[in-house]
């Protein structure tokens, strides 16, 4: 990472009741997974969202309403940022795991998809961003590898306990054309590079290097408010919605 702070919105991605029981001292609370994303305009093609199995991860009050689910770090760093119940300390309400989390029904912003499931993926970082990342494999290529996993391999559903329900009706949703790229171009960039997997990290760190870079400069948004617009325009239009309706918050380290 370099010196420039990087400034992330977090998408607040709600868990729908019932909680499972563990969640018992959450009850009557507005809890959501609180996601780190760079890209707030790919979140119309929501399909699920991503947390570490093995990764430690709180509940914790952020206002009088809200509890984020996020990495204890984060939470730290919320609190210096004003979003802590109490002032500059987190306050965390549960202790959660990764493994805890697979499963939970979600509501994300702006998602064609009105339920999402959270589901594992291995290569999340505990100390970037939040820990929980929103899952748009219409353009993000770690997005695109860790689902296919899922959707192929039985047996990786069975080792987290992933029903089959949570992943195999989640199709990619076009949201973004790019010239020579077309409308799913992480699909597409990884299957040029041949990547067969979420674990070829030097080839998936191309492929989004080269999505983000063709996405971000010469993509134009087909879904949504502002189809039509090139995703550079787009880009702070949907975020300061996002912003405004409260359905996001800006977080920065
Ligand atoms: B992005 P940077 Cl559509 N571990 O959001 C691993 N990856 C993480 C993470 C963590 N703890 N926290 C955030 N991220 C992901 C959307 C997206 C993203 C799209 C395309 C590209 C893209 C949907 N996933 O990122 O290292 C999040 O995925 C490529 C730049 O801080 C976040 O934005 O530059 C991005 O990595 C932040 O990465």
């Amino acid at each position: 990472e370099g010196v420039q702070p990087q400034e992330y919105t977090i998408i607040k991605m709600e868990v729908l009741p019932p909680f499972p029981v563990k969640f018992g001292v959450l009850e009557g609370r507005k809890v959501f997974l609180a996601a780190a994303t760079l890209r707030p305009e790919t979140m119309y093609g929501q399909t699920n969202a991503w947390v570490l199995p093995d990764g430690k991860y709180g509940a914790f009050e952020i206002n009088e309403t809200d509890v984020f689910i996020l990495a204890h770090r984060a939470a730290l760093n919320l609190a210096y940022q004003n979003y802590s119940r109490i002032s500059e300390k987190p306050n965390c309400l549960l202790e959660l795991t990764g493994n805890d989390l697979i499963g939970l029904p979600l509501k994300s912003p702006l998602s064609f998809n009105e339920v999402i499931y959270a589901l594992p993926m291995l290569s999340i970082l505990m100390d970037k961003g939040t820990g929980i990342v929103t899952s748009v494999p219409s353009d993000a290529p770690d997005d695109y590898m860790a689902l296919q996993d899922l959707k192929s391999k039985p047996a990786f559903r069975q080792k987290y306990g992933v029903k089959d329900e949570w992943v195999l009706p989640f199709d990619i949703v076009p949201i973004i054309r790019v010239p020579d790229l077309g409308d799913k171009c992480a699909e597409e960039v990884c299957l040029r590079k041949k990547i067969r997997s979420q674990n070829e990290r030097d080839k998936l760190a191309e492929a989004k290097k080269e999505t983000y870079l063709k996405g971000f400069t010469e993509g134009t948004m087909i879904v949504g408010e502002f189809t039509g617009k090139k995703v550079q325009e787009a880009k702070p239009l949907i975020r300061r919605k996002l912003l405004e309706t409260v359905q996001a918050i800006i977080y920065s380290e």
